[in-house]
């Protein structure tokens, strides 16, 4: 089936750098790619997002006194380092060759200020500052939000969580998705997800 005009398709940071051979490569990342295309015939609506930072960007470990995959304190919190990735322009931060991106109605970049980082698509990581995403999907009246990208235990659970808490209807897609999965994140990731009220289906069960 299709979906109505009040629901819409929400594809996370499936980015080259996320991918086997990128800087922060995901295991399996390409795999999500199929899925989402597949899932976008059915949408009359796809948001697709894009982690975009500058190189000087403080949640690289190459600007910080630490080991990527470290945790450091921020002024708005605990923030992992992480390799140098998705720097605005290259190629590590480019879509997916093989991801369809001519049919999506907005794309929402995110994590393009030095000094805060942005998993979720809607509020950066001081869980404050909007990306203007809310107000998007508001205007338009949509209500219900279909999730699938990477990495599942960071941007897509964020955004997930805080979609579900701002109100919107919520699922994960879960083989749309993979995962980083760094000292237990992904389980916690479903554990959250699911105590904030997120469905979890398969491609085929939606
Ligand atoms: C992501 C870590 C850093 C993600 C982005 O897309 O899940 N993870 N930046
Ligand atoms: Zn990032």
């Amino acid at each position: 089936m299709t979906f109505d005009a009040k629901i819409a398709l929400l594809l996370i940071d499936i980015q080259n750098d996320f991918c086997p051979g990128g800087a922060l490569a995901v295991e399996g990342g390409q795999e999500v790619v199929s899925v989402a295309n597949r899932l976008q015939s059915r949408f009359e609506t796809t948001i697709l997002t894009q982690d975009w930072h500058p190189a000087d960007h403080l949640s690289f470990a190459s600007n910080q006194d630490g080991d990527a995959f470290s945790l450091v304190d921020m002024p708005y919190g605990p923030q992992v380092l992480w390799p140098d990735h998705c720097i605005q322009g290259s190629d590590g931060a480019a879509f997916h060759v093989d991801l369809e991106t001519d049919a999506a109605d907005l794309i929402i970049r995110k994590g393009f200020r030095a000094a805060i980082d942005s998993y979720s698509a809607f509020f950066e990581n001081d869980h404050s500052t909007s990306t203007g995403l809310v107000g998007y999907l508001r205007e338009r009246s949509i209500d219900k939000l279909v999730l699938a990208g990477l990495a599942t235990d960071f941007c897509v659970r964020f955004s997930a969580v805080d979609a579900a808490k701002l109100g919107f209807e919520v699922t994960v897609i879960e083989d749309g998705c993979r995962a980083i999965d760094l000292d237990g994140s992904l389980a916690a990731a479903w554990e959250e997800m699911a105590a904030q009220g997120v469905k979890r289906l398969t491609s085929t069960q939606i």
